[in-house]
């Protein structure tokens, strides 16, 4: 296959409230990859009251994950419409079986691991705010939107994630520790895990932007914009 060919194969891990979300956004500013939030996925089907929609959310709810058959299905579904394209994973695989599920169809080439502290992360998940629909994240202190309480683009309300209540983002930090670190572990293993540190994503993003350069293929970097 040429290097014209090539396509990434890419995830973005971190804890919930790490900062996946915002640093995607900025990642698909600059380089030619299909963002794919499992989180979003799993939103957009309660809104629309699926039958997974209605399952998640009773899960979502008490900050547990969703079964990893249920999830598996669901993103290698949606998967199979991004074959052509780079893409990166935002939120899954979460746990061990969902990594080795995603490895029997797809060779992933690189992890961003985002390694926040769990102090600041409750912070931030209690003052942040989302535009349902298109997945936008805000936060009051860090990125607030124009007018209060409106998204920037649509001047839709914005409203807040029910598990980003105090009570439900410790279980899912629990849950985290307990079921996502092990996955941290198999990347490391297969050599693709990069970890970035930090308090601030915006002195994160430098070093993800730097380390993208070297991993993106050419024919998906985006030439005109700046970090
Ligand atoms: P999600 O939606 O994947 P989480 O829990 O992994 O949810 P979350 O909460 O979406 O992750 P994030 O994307 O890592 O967090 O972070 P973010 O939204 O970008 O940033 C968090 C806040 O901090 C925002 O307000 C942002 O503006 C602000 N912020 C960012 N940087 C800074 C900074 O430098 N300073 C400050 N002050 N603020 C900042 O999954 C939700 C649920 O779905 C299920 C699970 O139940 C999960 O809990 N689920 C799955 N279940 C099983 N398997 C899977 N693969 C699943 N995927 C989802
Ligand atoms: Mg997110």
């Amino acid at each position: 296959m040429g290097a014209s060919a090539r396509l990434l194969r890419a995830a973005i891990m971190g804890a919930p409230g790490s900062g996946k979300g915002t640093v995607s956004s900025r990642i698909i500013k600059h380089f030619e990859l299909k963002h794919l939030s499992s989180g979003d996925l799993l939103r957009d089907n309660m809104l629309r009251g699926t039958e997974i929609g209605v399952l998640a959310k009773t899960f979502i709810d008490q900050g547990k994950l969703i079964p990893d058959d249920v999830m598996t299905r669901l993103v290698l579904h949606e998967l199979k419409h991004l074959t052509q394209c780079s893409w990166l994973l935002d939120g899954f695989p979460r746990t061990v079986p969902q990594a080795e599920a995603l490895d029997r169809v797809y060779q992933i080439d690189t992890v961003i691991n985002l390694n926040v502290p769990f102090e600041v992360i409750k912070q931030r998940l209690t003052a942040r705010w989302i535009h349902p629909a298109s997945g936008r994240v805000y936060n009051i202190e860090f990125n607030p939107p124009k007018t209060v309480g409106v998204d920037d683009l649509t001047g839709e309300p914005l409203v807040q994630r029910e598990d980003d209540k105090p009570e439900t983002v410790i279980k899912r930090l629990k849950a985290y520790e307990a079921q996502t670190e092990p996955v941290l572990e198999y990347y490391r293993k297969k050599g693709v895990l990069e970890t970035f540190s930090g308090t601030e994503t915006n002195k994160i993003w430098p070093h993800v932007y730097a380390f993208l350069q070297t991993k993106v293929p050419q024919t998906n970097q985006k030439a005109s914009v700046h970090p």
